[in-house]
């Protein structure tokens, strides 16, 4: 495969190819790349313990296949180049993959475990503690024609400039950026991409079509209609809330004569009651009444019926004494026994 390939299938991954007691060092990444991209076996350093040592102690198959170097104020390694570090930079030294990117003060390349235990990065190094670099040798055969990855590496590091200065300020130099800055700074960039999804998501709710197009403006005009709108809903409220009142009193007031009907009926339900239980008692008062004066009349009409048959019998006697003029009684005793009888 080309560099280019090489740095799209390991960036932001782990690399390990020889010495899994040592796992992902920069040493695996050179290694890698001289096997996958250069096509050299996996001896090509054989028997270095150290990164440094590649460059202070090249093995033969090493000095056959690639120019060895030295670092000086005017060299700048080239796409391809393997670029070794001293000793002074952490006790084994370091060893990257330049990318061609750079000139005498700053180059990129493709590192590993720096800092230690860093996955396969695009990293800006200065010169300090390179020691020098090596060229392989055939290199113009098996990546002749791979311009493109200069390209792409300058365009990608052009966005990065833009956006870091985005968050820096336009004078800040992207090539002084450090692992600290470089966290601070995904976190900002992770802010701002949660702001602009949520921005995104305002927009949507908004039925904006292209939150893109969409100013601060736009949604302000949405918001200031929907607060106008509340104002009028709020305006026809309260005339209606005053007329619920006044009919929560009128119902209020209906309730009240409501429960004073119930009690006056209730009270003249217990008295009707009261009134109807007692019934039977007066109906035998009367009962007994009417039953003693029904025997006043009949005693009364009994002795009327013997007055009656009395007079008819004194009546025939008077007639008698008349017709026989025996009678003892004169007239007047006669009367006066009449009225005695009628009297009792
Ligand atoms: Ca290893």
């Amino acid at each position: 495969m080309i560099f280019k390939e090489f740095i799209n299938k390991y960036l932001n991954q782990y690399l390990e190819v020889v010495d899994a007691t040592n796992k992902n060092q920069c040493f695996d990444l050179a290694i890698g790349y001289c096997v996958e991209v250069l096509e050299l076996p996996t001896s090509i350093f054989s028997g270095l313990m150290y990164a440094y040592q590649i460059y202070t102690n090249p093995t033969t198959l090493e000095k056959e296949k690639f120019d060895i170097i030295a670092n000086s104020p005017t060299g700048v390694p080239k796409v391809g180049d393997i670029v070794i570090f001293s000793n002074k930079y952490g006790s084994a030294g370091h060893v990257v993959v330049a990318t061609g990117v750079g000139d005498t003060k700053t180059f990129q390349a493709f590192s590993q475990n720096d800092p230690t235990g860093s996955k396969c990065v695009l990293k800006t190094y200065n010169y300090d503690y390179v020691l020098g670099w090596l060229h392989f040798k055939n290199w113009t055969e098996i990546n002749n024609s791979d311009n493109t990855m200069n390209e792409n590496i300058t365009r990608k590091s052009s966005f990065f400039d833009k956006v870091w200065q985005a968050f820096k300020g336009t004078g800040s130099n992207t090539d002084l950026v450090d692992e600290v800055t470089l966290v601070d700074f995904i976190d900002w960039l992770g802010s701002n991409i949660n702001r602009a999804s949520n921005y995104d998501k305002v927009c949507n709710y908004l039925e904006f079509t292209n939150s893109k197009t969409t100013s601060f403006e736009d949604i302000q005009r949405v918001i200031a209609g929907y607060k106008s709108r509340i104002t009028d809903l709020t305006n026809q409220l309260n005339p209606l809330a005053s007329e619920i009142k006044n009919k929560e009193e009128q119902v209020s007031r209906l309730k009240t004569q409501v429960t004073e009907i119930e009690k006056l009926n209730s009270e003249l339900t217990k008295k009707l009651t009261e009134a109807l239980n007692s019934l039977p008692g007066m109906q035998k008062v009367y009962e007994d009444r009417i039953t003693v004066l029904q025997g006043q009349i009949d005693t009364l009409a009994k002795e009327k019926g013997e007055s009656i048959a009395t007079i008819q019998t004194l009546k025939t006697k008077v007639d008698d004494l008349i017709k026989n003029q025996t009678s003892v009684l004169t007239i007047k005793d006669l009367i006066l026994l009449i009225i005695g009888k009628i009297k009792k």
